[in-house]
């Protein structure tokens, strides 16, 4: 046998099914050996005391995407999956948003252009259907699954971004068609422009009151008929960024129904809560986020959801804006209302500390599935498996090694993303990446990225075969 490129050695390699301790072969960017003694090599890195992870997919991420009326996003393909690998990240999967009037193909060209060359991990485009014409929905969403686009994302809310009904029906029958997978925001867009005038009409417009303009009902009732919608089709769904009991609960039913019903949730959800928007003067903008971080109840809940499979999918939402910044959170209009701070938060580098240190290391959740849910489910939902998501011969050696014990503080300064702030500022984590390792090679050392721009291929991805029961892709 060829001699190994790379072998790591002595380490305790997780995946979302076991936790053995063996040495990984690599060559040619794949893992080709799993085993004791591995050897020779050309490298060897000792992994004693170390987790061996699959890298981390995080199959919600916001990057570059055009925001309109002088709001930029924080981060570019760049300092966005630059980001990522430092978090411990080898793949993300970005949104391509089909501006109106445009066709999905001219949006991509647009996102493949601005992430030529600059990304430093792997990654994929979901795609917004934001204009659903008849030309969009029934040629082109048919030839962009085979083409390796196999993802959707639908709007229930937002200006110009809300689908109908009728729309979300015709493009989950496409996705029936083709084998795509469609992620729907649920959130009720009259009740949210009722809210909000009715909010700013009586003066209450400092960045808290966005949480109070979206409250659990508005998510709850849209998680309820975006379910019941995939129903009449027949067709799987995944419910993102859900944020509490309620709409977990519609989750439950649908499964209990028989349906296949996915289920996110993000860290903001863990560790945030509404009280953080209620800060001094603008400083709650740094919090915006949609659906809103909710109370304590909700927090708990959501980690029942982690732990019991109600989520399939931990990812991070992240979609940056920049606070101290007229471009960004404080622009000229936020002042005047919640209504124009520009909704998303940073999060795909703190995405996996978070997790594993309130998860793994408050003993909530176990190894397995850490893995699961933060790499395996993402690449089994979003045509990925087993190429990325796990630990295996054959799959490609994005591998991260992960310090159990290390402590650390988040803290912008420590941060590699295009924001000016965390929104998880102080908080104590246990447990970080040290060495992460991109199809072979490595790309960050203790906190150092030694990748380049480029070193990031576009994925195209697979249809797949939906996992019969939750229970098949979660453990
Ligand atoms: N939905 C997202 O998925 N991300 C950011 C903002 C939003 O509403
Ligand atoms: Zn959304
Ligand atoms: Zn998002």
């Amino acid at each position: 046998m060829a001699v190994l490129e790379c072998v790591i050695r002595g380490g305790t390699v997780v995946t979302a099914a076991d936790v053995v301790r063996c040495d990984v072969g690599i060559r040619g960017g794949r893992i080709v050996a799993l085993g004791d003694e591995l050897g020779p090599a050309r490298e060897i890195i000792d992994a004693r005391d170390r987790l061996v992870l699959p890298g981390g997919i995080d199959s919600h991420v916001h990057l570059a995407q055009p925001m309109g009326e002088g709001i930029v996003m924080a981060d570019d393909f760049a300092s966005g999956t630059r980001a990522a690998a430092c978090g411990g990240s080898t793949t993300v999967l970005s949104y391509c948003l089909q501006a109106k009037g445009q066709t999905l193909r001219e949006a991509l060209k647009e996102y493949h252009a601005a992430a030529e060359g600059r990304a430093y991990v792997d990654h994929g485009f979901h795609l917004i259907v934001a204009d659903p014409t008849p030309a969009v929905v029934g040629q082109e969403l048919p030839a962009l699954v085979r083409d390796g686009y196999p993802s959707f994302k639908v709007f229930m809310t937002y200006e110009g971004l809300a689908l109908s009904d009728l729309d979300i029906l015709r493009v989950l029958e496409v996705a029936r068609e083709s084998g795509a997978l469609v992620q729907v925001h649920a959130e009720n867009y009259d009740a949210i422009r009722f809210l909000t005038d009715r909010l700013e009409r009586r003066g209450d417009v400092a960045p808290k009151f966005h949480a109070t303009s979206r409250p659990i009902p508005v998510e709850r009732e849209a998680t309820h008929r975006a379910i019941t919608l995939a129903e009449l089709i027949g067709v799987p769904i995944v419910i993102v960024h859900v944020s509490n009991s309620e709409s977990m609960e519609e989750i439950r039913r649908a499964r209990a129904r028989g349906l296949k019903i996915y289920g996110e949730t993000c860290p903001q959800y863990l560790v945030l809560t509404e009280q953080d928007l209620d800060g001094l003067g603008m400083e709650g903008a740094k919090y915006v986020c949609s659906p809103p971080p909710r109370d304590r109840a909700s927090q708990q809940a959501c980690w029942e959801g982690i732990e019991t499979g109600v989520f399939d999918l931990f990812s991070s939402d992240h979609c940056p804006f920049r606070y101290e910044d007229a471009r960004g959170k404080l622009n000229p209009k936020a002042r005047s209302s919640f209504r124009w701070v520009p909704n998303g938060i940073p999060g795909v580098e703190t995405r996996l500390p978070i997790l594993f240190s309130e998860g793994v290391a408050k003993r909530r959740i176990d190894l397995t599935r850490f893995v699961a849910l933060t790499a395996t489910n993402h690449a089994k939902l979003y045509g990925l498996y087993p190429r990325k998501g796990t630990i295996a011969v054959g799959s490609d050696a994005d591998i991260v090694l992960w310090d159990p014990g290390c402590e650390r503080t988040i803290s912008q300064k420590i941060l590699h993303h295009g924001a000016d702030y965390t929104p998880y500022e102080g908080f104590r984590v246990k447990g970080w990446p040290t060495l992460v390792m991109l199809r072979g090679k490595t790309i960050v050392r203790d906190g150092e990225c030694l990748g380049g721009a480029g070193d990031g291929a576009f994925l195209k991805r697979e249809t797949c075969d939906w996992p019969s029961s939750r229970s098949s892709i979660t453990n």
